[in-house]
């Protein structure tokens, strides 16, 4: 290491409050390739130990290993990020900061957009790293009224988004509900000029309804808790969440680490940051409302004059308040509630019928127009914050992509939503697959490198069970959502028993209680995913892939006089009415799922891998058993092998010889011949040892960082003396 980089290096590590860089560290290794042995062992052993000296980031080659510290760790401050800041990966300690830094500036000064994926179980600190990354990029790029305006707008959707898509959940106090993913756009000087949003199914059933222990998403609380009195007093709030049926059944309200009041204030403020007007504040405040009070309508059943069931309000008073508020015809919303209306069609000629439903059929449809109301308000919510931020200007944009997506869950009651959740990470795990095992491996041999494989499970067979054409498990629950009549969960999983009996994936749990309330025997199925086996209650699956609202209740919001409700039904204008079934919710996950997909394919991806260090949210404990699954099913293992066996980094032989070429007197200004013998002169000349490095057919490949990094900082110091010299000969000319 020469003289100059050892003391930049030093001073950096200085200012960062940290002994050791990456190539030299104290406390076990920053980048695992680096493990001797290399095993399991080793690399648990090591995370721990660096998890117990606060140091929660390491290396695998160029992907990010995060342990959560569930605690504020020093390693974060302006100061760091300016330590960071324009270095290069491997100068310094392990840190999303790097990564962060790497990619801004890949997508900046050689235009290739970017897109981080960052991805583990539920609690591993996915939320807090994607907003690390933000946070980075906002500090790094250009400044200016007019960046610094979008900058903060781009940072205040993340509270908006929480306080109304995430909920505490038995493994995460801030469990995102939803599925994330925002493109930063950037102009040609890499300063952010906007940015798109996208989401990914909202568990709405949690509006309705939450297993012990769980809340609602967090909006709920933080209005009743943190609203000034004046609101309070508009919307007609009073008294406590307890009062709520909503809030109230999984007798959880209050948690310690979290304020809601509080939050209250930073959700409100960021609305208004982002450009929400007044009105629309309360609006939104007025549907989160109305939801509640609607939630609390009952029913009673009676026999009605023709002997079938009925059912009535049980206080007709109980839906006056929801009425005025969304300014919605009492007598409308009533009949919606307790009837259904049909169009049935007799001998060609469409006859409209009308039954009455039960009290159980009745409450059925007030938590079906409750979670619609508020989903629909969650994506209105999306769709509103990307029109604020929506770039405005023409021209080339430079994209960065973070992706934040609901963790791979496993509960004792596991229902279409994890279902659906965790297909999701099995496709993450695919691209993960996809871009550094496979394509690694698969470069080296057609590159001709010589190279033995590497063993690692491809998971690509789980995603086929679930979603191949016609007989995967989306496919067979749609086909059993278009039969209709006689279709039923039970029958949706005769069905997968009969077509995916053989897959070695797959295994039934028919009659098997698979609750925790051991008393009522539901059906089941069992999937052997990528990151462990889960059994899924098949109740409820092909109500929530239909996702259908009953006519009446989409006509009657459609009908109210708010405007924003009215905004959230299109589908119930009586003009707009089609014969055309839209698309059930599972094949529309698997279209949003697959056009995500598509997204990350075409950038360049940088990986963090979230790991939680153990199941109690605790600061001070690293659970080697909990660890060590996740270390198993994210494939760690084999990331480090592919990378140890092969080359860190790699480049066409023209563009390597362009980027050093200075460093060679044969090579510079200009070499004549094949960059590849150009480049095997440049090496020769600064002897790098030839085990270091290997000729592909287009490409050279290199095999250590540091062979990487000593050649940058070389580069580096020549162009510091170039840059002398051309100042020393321009005074001359003057
Ligand atoms: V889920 O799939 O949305 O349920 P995430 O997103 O993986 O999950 P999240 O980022 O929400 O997890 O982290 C969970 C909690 O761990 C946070 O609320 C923090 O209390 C804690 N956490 C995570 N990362 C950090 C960190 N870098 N520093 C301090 C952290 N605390
Ligand atoms: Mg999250």
């Amino acid at each position: 290491m020469n003289g100059g980089k050892q003391r930049r290096i030093q001073q950096a590590l200085f200012m960062n409050g940290h002994t050791s860089n990456i190539l030299e560290s104290m406390v076990g290794v920053g980048d695992m390739v680096l493990l001797d042995p290399l095993t399991e062992e080793a690399c648990i052993n090591n995370v721990k130990r660096r998890f117990y000296a606060e140091d929660i980031y390491t290396y695998i080659g160029q992907v990010v290993v995060s342990v959560n510290p569930y605690k504020k760790v020093p390693l974060f401050s302006p100061g760091t990020i300016q330590t960071y800041r324009g270095r290069n990966l491997y100068e310094l300690p392990p840190h999303i900061y790097a990564i962060a830094d790497d990619a801004y500036r890949s997508m900046r000064d050689r235009n290739r957009d970017q897109c981080v994926i960052i991805t583990g179980e539920s609690g591993a600190g996915k939320t807090e790293a994607s907003k690390i990354v933000m946070q980075y990029v906002a500090a790094v790029c250009g400044k200016g009224e007019e960046v610094d305006r979008v900058k903060e707008q781009l940072l205040q959707s993340n509270p908006v988004l929480e306080a109304f898509g995430n909920a505490k959940t038995l493994r995460n106090d801030n469990s995102s509900r939803f599925g994330k993913y925002m493109d930063i756009e950037f102009d040609f000087k890499g300063d952010p000029i906007g940015g798109v949003i996208t989401n990914y199914l909202l568990e709405k059933s949690r509006v309705v309804r939450q297993t012990e222990g769980e809340r609602n998403f967090h909006i709920f609380y933080q209005l009743l808790q943190g609203a000034p009195q004046s609101l309070l007093n508009k919307l007609r709030l009073s008294g406590t969440c307890e009062k709520y049926g909503y809030l109230n059944q999984s007798h959880c309200v209050a948690v310690d680490t979290i304020d809601d009041a509080a939050h209250f204030q930073v959700t409100e403020n960021a609305m208004r940051v982002i450009g929400f007007t007044e009105t629309e504040i309360q609006q939104v405040f007025e549907v989160v409302t109305a939801v509640l009070k609607l939630g609390n309508a009952d029913f009673e059943s009676y026999i009605s004059f023709n002997g079938t069931e009925a059912c009535s309000l049980t206080d007709e008073h109980s839906i006056e308040e929801v009425c005025k508020m969304i300014q919605c015809d009492h007598e409308q919303l009533k009949q919606a509630l307790t009837n259904r209306t049909m169009d049935i069609c007799i001998t060609g000629l469409s006859e409209r019928v009308v039954s009455t439903l039960s009290s159980g059929q009745a409450v059925y449809a007030r938590d079906a127009v409750c979670k619609a109301m508020y989903s629909r308000l969650f994506s209105w919510l999306v769709g509103r914050i990307n029109d604020s931020i929506k770039v405005r200007t023409r021209g080339k944009k430079k994209v960065m992509g973070v992706l934040d997506i609901y963790g791979f869950e496993v509960f004792e009651d596991n229902n279409f939503e994890q279902f659906v959740i965790n297909y999701c990470n099995e496709k993450l795990q695919q691209i993960f697959i996809e871009l550094t095992l496979k394509e690694e491996q698969d470069e080296y041999v057609q590159e001709g490198i010589e190279w033995s494989h590497i063993d690692y499970f491809n998971n690509s067979v789980i995603c086929q069970l679930i979603e191949k054409k016609n007989t995967g498990i989306l496919a067979i629950l749609d086909e059993e959502c278009l039969i209709g009549g006689n279709a039923s969960d039970h029958s949706f999983l005769n069905k997968l028993n009969e077509v995916c009996i053989r897959h070695e994936h797959y295994e039934s749990r028919k009659k098997k209680s698979c609750r925790s309330d051991k008393t009522l025997p539901y059906d089941c199925f069992r999937l052997r995913h990528y990151a462990g086996s889960v059994t899924y209650n098949v109740q409820g699956f092909l109500d929530k892939n239909n996702d259908l609202l009953f006519r009446g209740l989409s006509q009657t919001m459609f009908s109210c006089d708010h405007q924003l409700v009215k905004k959230l039904f299109p589908d119930g204008n009586p003009r707009r009415q089609t014969k055309k079934r839209p698309p059930t919710a599972g094949t529309q996950f698997k279209n949003s799922v697959a056009e995500l997909m598509k997204n990350l394919l075409a950038k360049n991806p940088n990986y963090i891998r979230c790991i939680k260090p153990n199941d109690v949210k605790s600061p001070n404990l690293f659970d080697d058993s909990v660890v060590r699954h996740q270390v198993r099913y994210l494939g760690l293992m084999e990331n480090m092998r592919v990378r140890r066996a092969g080359y860190a980094y790699r480049q066409p032989y023209d563009q390597c010889l362009q980027r050093y070429k200075m460093l060679c007197p044969n090579t510079w200004p200009n070499w004549l011949g094949h960059p590849r013998e150009g480049l095997q002169a440049l090496l020769t000349h600064l002897r790098v040892k030839p085990t270091e490095y290997a000729k592909g057919r287009t490409k050279l490949f290199i095999r250590n960082p540091r062979t990487l990094f000593d050649l940058e900082e070389r580069r580096r110091d020549k162009m510091e003396d170039l840059a002398i010299i051309i100042q020393k000969v321009f005074r001359g000319w003057r």
